[in-house]
């Protein structure tokens, strides 16, 4: 019997524009997949030509979701290429700002982004408030606001959206698909912590701009160190910013880690089948340090679900290729030689991908040739298995409340269990960060700056800063001449997990995760929302190129 293609442009609830098309046999099954950035962008070669100390405010715009990762990133390949080293204090409060954006990034990617692949909003609509604030008892001793008053209180907020047929952003979801498993009261407890969390996410960005002046794109980076002297020294503001982050570990502890637990138990025969599980390729640069020498991450790299062998990571096994992607450099290149020239080849006439030719605007990274998947997920894995002090212990308290084994985590379902572990992980090391900086300031050490001359800096030089974030490794090159930024590359976590197929076998982290997934109803393909947003994409991040001839570059078929 014939293939058939199912087309999914734009996939909605992400960043950017990404483009999803399977294949699959007569029995539903996915045979084939192939992932798309139609996104288009000029970041990388907007910097060539400039002054280094400009890059981490241009290259921050690479991304409204993640900013001061790319800021930061930027600001440390420019500082690494001239071999300063920035201040303690300066290291901390770079890590407060960015570990409370992994949070609140984590937190917003489940409930805003993705748990409406598993919550059926329209199934909430009938809970029992009785019922299910005493199922939220089941979950957590001490559940997140579930009394049956304000369950009451926020099934009639979501009836009078339906009655008032304003569903506004719940319009467009598959409501009553088939693999919705939650009973209406899990649904229920659910949305609640859906409506918290807007709240939640707005106090994390309060608490990053405390330190970063303010978020999305943060002004606090310069070449050398922070601007944050005055908040660092003010007591009030630290305060401020703990009272945020205690407040987050409260929902993190009763609501986001809970609804986990319920999430692998309504959909643990999927996570036993495998569905959504990629290569098994990972990889992590760890980093984040705080206390004695203490790493937050591991570094290490992790091939075919061997848990046992874990390679060192080495950044400079890194290439980005193109065979598939619409640039006309096809040949594996280190990121300092990295070329973005476009070369456009443009869709079917019948509007869909030239899938036996280049199909993405996302570049092929590999690592020593080998596709990787990056992110909380490898994290936690690497973590795990090369018995991290800090991440083995948060794992296996999740492990055994959820009955889940290192194996399962690397599933669509998994994927999100990690990354919650993973918001719990740095939610409370960031206790520990703050103690660190005021532990400085108690010894009068007050540095936030390295002080340099820029004129005397070398005017030829190369640097990488190369961070974890978020979606998973980060990596910003540089390469100096003449005193100016003559090439510049930033090889992105959605560039990794959203990868097209290279000049060698083998499909991307995204088009993995697909093959295999029945469709229990062609025409409404939840399986591939859930497995594609499970790795929270960002395509904004994943492609920075720009054509400077101005041609049409693409045309969009919504379906
Ligand atoms: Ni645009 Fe990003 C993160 C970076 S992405 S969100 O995290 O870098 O892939
Ligand atoms: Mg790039």
């Amino acid at each position: 019997m014939s293939k058939q293609k199912i087309i999914i442009d734009p996939i909605t609830r992400i960043e950017g524009h990404l483009r999803i098309e399977v294949e699959i046999d007569e029995n539903n099954v996915v045979t084939e997949a192939w992932a798309s950035g139609q996104l288009f962008r000029g970041i990388e070669t907007i910097l060539k030509g400039r002054d280094p100390r400009d890059s981490g405010l241009i290259a921050q715009r690479i991304c409204g979701v993640c900013t001061n990762v790319h800021y930061r990133a930027s600001i440390s390949a420019v500082e690494a290429a001239y071999g300063i080293e920035i201040p303690h204090n300066a290291e901390i409060i770079r890590n407060l700002v960015t570990l409370s954006l992994f949070v609140q990034d984590h937190i917003v990617h489940y409930y805003h982004l993705h748990s409406l692949d598993f919550v059926d909003i329209t199934g909430a609509l009938s809970a029992d408030c009785n019922k299910a604030a005493k199922d939220a008892a089941s979950w957590c001793e001490h559940p997140y606001r579930n009394s049956d008053g304000h369950l009451e209180a926020i099934k009639e907020k979501l009836e009078g959206f339906v009655k008032a047929g304003r569903l506004g952003l719940f319009a467009n979801g598959y409501w009553g698909h088939a693999t919705y498993r939650f009973t209406p009261e899990e649904n229920l407890v659910h949305m609640n912590h859906y409506l918290e969390a807007l709240r939640i996410q707005r106090e994390l960005s309060k608490a990053v701009a405390i330190f970063a002046g303010k978020t999305p794109h943060p002004q606090n980076l310069v070449v050398g160190g922070v601007t944050s002297v005055a908040d660092m020294l003010n007591p009030q503001r630290l305060n401020d910013f703990l009272f945020i982050i205690k407040e987050t570990r409260d929902f993190i502890e009763r609501a986001y880690i809970p609804d986990m637990v319920m999430l692998v138990n309504a959909y643990r025969d999927s996570i036993k089948a495998g569905e959504g599980r990629a290569v098994g390729n990972f990889m992590c640069c760890g980093g984040y340090r705080f206390g004695k020498d203490q790493q937050l991450f591991s570094s290490g790299v992790i091939k075919a679900h061997n848990f046992e062998s874990i390679e060192p990571f080495d950044s400079s096994k890194i290439t980005e290729e193109a065979s598939r992607s619409w640039y006309e450099n096809d040949a594996p290149l280190s990121p300092y030689e990295g070329d973005t020239t476009p070369f456009y080849t443009d869709l079917n006439d019948d509007g869909s991908l030239k899938t036996e030719g280049k199909y993405t605007w996302v570049k092929a990274p590999r690592y020593d040739g080998n596709v990787m998947e990056v992110g909380p997920l490898a994290r936690m894995i690497v973590g795990y298995s090369k018995n991290s002090p800090i991440i083995r212990p948060y794992m296996e308290r999740f492990m055994k409340r959820s009955g889940m084994e290192l194996i399962d985590f690397s599933t669509t379902v998994g994927r999100n269990a990690a990354r919650a572990v993973e918001a719990q992980i740095c939610c409370d090391y960031l206790f520990d960060t703050m103690s660190d900086l005021i532990e400085n300031i108690k010894y009068y050490d007050e540095d936030t700056w390295t002080k340099y001359v820029f004129e005397e800096l070398p005017h030829e030089a190369k640097g990488a800063g190369i961070f974890e974030v978020p979606r998973g490794v980060l990596g910003h090159f540089v390469r100096i001449e003449e005193g100016k930024i003559a090439n510049y590359q930033a090889v992105v976590p959605t560039t990794w997990n959203a990868s097209p197929k290279g000049a060698k076998e083998g499909r991307g982290a995204y088009e993995e995760s697909l093959i295999g997934i029945q469709l229990a109803d062609p025409s409404a393909p939840l399986e591939v929302l859930r497995a594609v947003h499970s790795f929270d994409p960002c395509l904004a991040c994943a492609v920075h190129v720009i054509d400077a001839t101005g041609r049409e570059l693409a045309q969009y078929k919504i379906s």
